[in-house]
């Protein structure tokens, strides 16, 4: 049997600026861009959530719900600041991270429990220990399963500690509503509602004939999980240390002007990939292989950090002009970053900390 938590910060944007500015304690906070630019709430306090303030939603929505919370642009370097802390406090306590997102993670703490401790001793205890070192506090969800230990962290928010003791799973799943469900989303869950399937319950309760007949493979895995089968392990992810994108093609080509359309392709996907993961890079690398199979990388390490795709097929693009002289023909291109710096916040959001009352 594992055992498993999922530890989340509570309203972690907004939370961090209350922690950074005491004025803000207590108070209707979103973090978020500004209701003129049509921005969106990225976190809202739970004072602010009082009102009906919620993630996601228009900022103009927000400041009619809520009039006088104080809005603050978001600041990235700071969050990750805090991340990077907070998953060295959990990676402490066992190696077995996985983390989801900026703000939570998985643990496996089975080894520990093994020790004879307390799955729920050891959830409190690390909560402490985030509220005293980083002054925030973290709602932490106990199971024997990953999806069970993330919707045990959301039940109690904020502050909360829920346990899910084995083999009350099923129990714990049955009244929850069907979209709690890992991996239903909205489409399966309207689907399930006009079957007149509303709870975890209802579904682990059906046949699983039924359930495959209409959602396949899904439906039996669905019912898995709303039994409280979940043998899902933490993965524990190694740090990223290098992007790239790569082609194939088949037939061998030496076009200069198809070549470099295919850089400025893998460059927009490593750009994209790049994007998302936070990530920009100093170090630009171009792979390539010859139609006798001979394969080799060119790089070029910059004085700045890149993560366009305009950059990187630019850069790339140049890398490949020096190779192509004589007959040349190519099998395969490639196109990497490495050398890793983290990118900037984003340009919409203002990097200082901004007031403004919706008043
Ligand atoms: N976030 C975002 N846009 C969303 C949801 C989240 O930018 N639609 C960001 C801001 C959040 C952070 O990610 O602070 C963490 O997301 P959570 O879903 O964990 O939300 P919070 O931590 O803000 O609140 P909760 O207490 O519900 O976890
Ligand atoms: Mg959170
Ligand atoms: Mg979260």
């Amino acid at each position: 049997m594992r055992h498993i938590l999922h530890a989340d910060f509570d309203a972690f944007y907004a939370s961090v600026e209350q922690l950074d500015n005491p004025e803000l304690r207590d108070k209707p906070v979103v973090v978020g861009g500004s209701a003129e630019g049509r921005g969106v709430v990225a976190s809202a306090s739970y004072e602010a959530r009082e009102f009906g303030v919620r993630s996601a939603m228009p900022m103009r929505t927000a400041q009619r719900l809520c009039p006088h919370a104080i809005r603050i642009g978001a600041r990235f370097d700071r969050y990750r600041e805090i991340s990077q802390r907070v998953m060295s406090i959990f990676r402490d306590l066992t190696p077995l991270v996985e983390p989801l997102s900026l703000d939570e993670a998985y643990l496996d703490v089975t080894s520990i429990v093994a020790e004879n401790r307390r799955p729920a001793d050891i959830a409190a205890s690390l909560k402490r220990r985030v509220k005293h070192e980083l002054g925030l506090t973290i709602s932490v969800g106990v199971a024997t399963s990953k999806s069970i230990a993330k919707i045990a962290s959301d039940m109690d928010k904020p502050d909360g500690l829920t346990v899910v003791a084995p083999g009350d799973e099923k129990a714990f799943l049955a009244p929850l509503p069907i979209r709690d469900l890992w991996g239903v989303g909205p489409k399966t869950a309207e689907r399930l509602s006009s079957e007149g399937i509303e709870t975890i319950g209802d579904i682990a309760q059906q046949d699983e004939d039924w359930l495959r007949e209409r959602f396949g493979k899904h439906g039996a895995q669905m019912q898995k999980l709303a039994l409280g089968q979940d043998n899902s392990t933490v993965e524990v992810r190694r740090e990223t240390k290098s992007v790239s994108a790569e082609t194939t093609f088949a037939q061998d080509i030496g076009e200069p002007e198809a070549l470099l359309e295919v850089v400025n392709r893998l460059s927009q996907r490593v750009a994209n990939q790049l994007r998302r993961k936070q990530l920009q890079g100093r170090t630009v690398k171009l792979k390539l292989r010859l139609s006798d199979f001979t394969t080799f990388t060119r790089q070029k390490t910059l004085p700045y950090a890149v993560q366009s795709a305009d950059d990187l097929s630019q850069f790339a693009g140049e890398l490949l002009r020096a190779e192509l002289y004589g007959r040349r023909r190519f099998r395969l291109v490639g196109v990497g970053v490495s050398g890793f710096e983290q990118s900037e916040a984003d340009p919409e959001e203002p990097r200082q900390l901004r007031f403004s009352g919706f008043g």
